[in-house]
């Protein structure tokens, strides 16, 4: 079914919600669904003008994810998972917002839905115990609980180059692509930035402009996909066994079922490293990622990995700097989000296509006909920026959120995020963050942790007992040890040493240098939950 044939209805809204939830992509999506189950008043507010969240605005040519599509679906509905048909082996944009439309028909959970609905602000009245949330329009929506489901890469960055308004070409973002498709036959182009978006966009781009040029500042490993068709006996092989799919998902490091590794790098031969790193670059995606459970622990074994993809770098690109310029350097491999494409390095051998390095010359600015770095002038009729995210904490804290005593989110961030379990914070009685920072989000399948936690959200919320209910928050201790068990975790790996990344905060120019996903894995992490549900909640606060 195409998202167009679908009609879109916008809920109305009132004041008297049990649950506003904010975003309406796979976090939001399964929160509505929970919390409706379990009787509670709930309406989604969703900035776009359709579901889908991240998968509705990364409309760029090529946007696709890299965790498989059987994988990245929702187990909400048993008809639901039975029915889809996938059609390829990793879904494009277009057929997750498809899928997701198709769900929240078929949960008819579109009725509680309000889309082109953004939210500036939500600010705790303490006498009366509710939210007040307030949206572009000035409207106000008043709530017990307040559910930011607003994703932890959707706040689009854009560089402040000097310049940018002169231009008179197109200046595109891949993060908030045109809903029409975008045609650049014929045209000069740049693209800035060499991250899963543009890796995955750059190929496509370059069959089609006279001319593409790529403006790298920072090189990255970029796996082939090896995406196909969905082969009809994969397809009936999992829906034979769903639930045991899902349950090994949320059983797993990264919530799906990529085949794990079979043990650490450390002491295998050279040529026993070999035979898994090549079966891995077969595999094709994230599965290099799963190659030695010490990938991302012991230096000397990453090392290792990363020199055999930088050889199948040189061995793909045939013009020789072009090569090494496309190796990532004083990058242990992972240590970046690992990207996937489809002829990424084999697209540098097309006479139209060049890499320009701006690690030490960075781009001076942008004039009426094109861009400049140092004393080149490059003439472009199309600029894609394809420059990433205020991730992990951008979209939290671009609503302005005031709790207790008048606190702001943004100060009481101020020197990183603080959770208990990434799910609320304290000084904010009633609010839930989902899929959010300090959880494993972006190193796991989100679909599988969105729906952990919207089950999780309303399992407690039931356990609490809402009618009698006025707060609930986490106490001070409880975030403090949330903090310093992700802090802790992070130190016993690679990333500790690597910030250079987003995940570090390092691409947010005065961002608090803090890692903010949680590493410990899917499943210690669903634990954490379990062990919060036996515990009666212990970390948290009532009244
Ligand atoms: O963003 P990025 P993204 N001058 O931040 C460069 C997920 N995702 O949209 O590395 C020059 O990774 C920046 O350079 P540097 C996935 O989790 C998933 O590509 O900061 N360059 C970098 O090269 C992913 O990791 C999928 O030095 C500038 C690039 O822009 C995350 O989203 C698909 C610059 C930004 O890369 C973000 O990916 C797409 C400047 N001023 C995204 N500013 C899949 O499922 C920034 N850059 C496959």
């Amino acid at each position: 079914m195409s998202t167009e044939s679908i009609q879109q209805h916008d809920a109305p809204l009132d004041q008297h919600y049990d649950a506003v939830i904010v975003g309406a992509g796979f976090a939001g999506i399964s929160s509505l669904f929970h919390l409706r189950k379990i009787g509670l008043k709930a309406i989604i507010l969703e900035a776009s003008e359709g579901v889908g969240g991240t998968w509705f605005n990364n409309r760029y040519p090529g946007a696709r994810c890299d965790i498989e599509s059987l994988d990245y679906s929702l187990s909400l509905s048993e008809s639901i998972q039975q029915e889809w048909k996938w059609p390829e082996r990793y879904s494009d944009s277009r057929s997750i917002q498809n899928y997701l439309d198709y769900t929240v028909d078929e949960l008819e959970l579109r009725e509680n839905i309000r889309l082109r609905t953004t939210v500036t602000d939500a600010t705790y009245d303490e006498m009366k115990n509710r939210w007040t949330t307030t949206t572009g329009d000035g409207s106000n929506v008043g709530s017990k609980f307040l559910v930011l489901a607003t994703g932890v890469l959707s706040a689009a960055q854009m560089p402040e180059f000097p310049g940018h308004d002169l231009f008179t070409g197109r200046i595109l973002h891949t993060a908030s692509w045109p809903k029409d498709s975008v045609d650049f036959t014929n045209r000069r182009v740049a693209v800035i930035g060499t991250g899963s978006s543009a890796t995955q966009l750059i190929p496509l781009v370059a069959e089609q402009a006279s001319q593409l040029t790529v403006f790298q500042r920072t090189a990255n490993f970029v796996m082939p996909a090896r995406n196909g068709a969905l082969e009809a006996a994969t397809d009936q092989e999992w829906k034979s066994r769903y639930a045991e799919r899902r349950a090994k998902a949320r059983a797993s490091s990264n919530g799906h079922n990529q085949e794990p590794p079979h043990g650490p790098g450390k002491n295998l031969s050279s040529s026993e490293r070999d035979r898994e790193l090549e079966s891995r670059w077969e595999a094709g995606g994230l599965n290099m990622m799963r190659a030695f459970t010490d990938l991302l622990t012991d230096t000397e074994v990453n090392d290792y990995a990363s020199r055999f993809v930088a050889n199948k770098i040189r061995q793909t690109v045939q013009d020789p700097e072009t090569a090494e310029r496309l190796i990532p350097v004083d990058l242990p491999i992972g240590t970046k989000r690992l990207c996937s494409g489809t002829n990424y390095y084999e697209t540098f051998n097309r006479p139209n296509v060049s890499l320009i390095s701006v690690a030490k010359e960075p781009i001076k600015g942008i004039t009426e006909r094109g861009m400049t770095v140092g004393d080149t002038h490059y003439e472009l009729d199309d600029i894609i920026m394809a420059t990433g995210f205020d991730a992990m904490t951008g979209s939290f804290l671009r609503i302005k959120v005031v709790g207790r005593n008048g606190q702001t989110l943004q100060d009481h961030w101020e020197g990183g995020p603080r959770t208990n379990l990434g799910l609320m914070t304290d000084g904010f009685p009633n609010l839930f963050f989902l899929s959010g920072p300090q959880t494993p989000s972006v190193f796991s399948n989100m679909a599988t942790t969105s729906e952990m936690h919207a089950e999780w959200l309303a399992r407690f919320l039931k356990d609490l007992g809402i009618a009698n209910l006025s707060t609930i928050e986490p106490t001070q201790n409880s975030v403090d040890a949330w903090v310093d068990h992700v802090t802790e975790t992070a130190s016993k790996t690679l990333y500790a040493d690597s910030r250079n990344s987003w995940f570090w905060g390092a691409n947010t120019p005065g961002k608090p240098r803090v890692f903010m996903p949680y590493t410990g894995g899917v499943e210690n992490y669903n634990s954490f939950l379990s062990n919060s549900v036996n515990d009666n909640y212990s970390g948290f606060v009532r009244a």
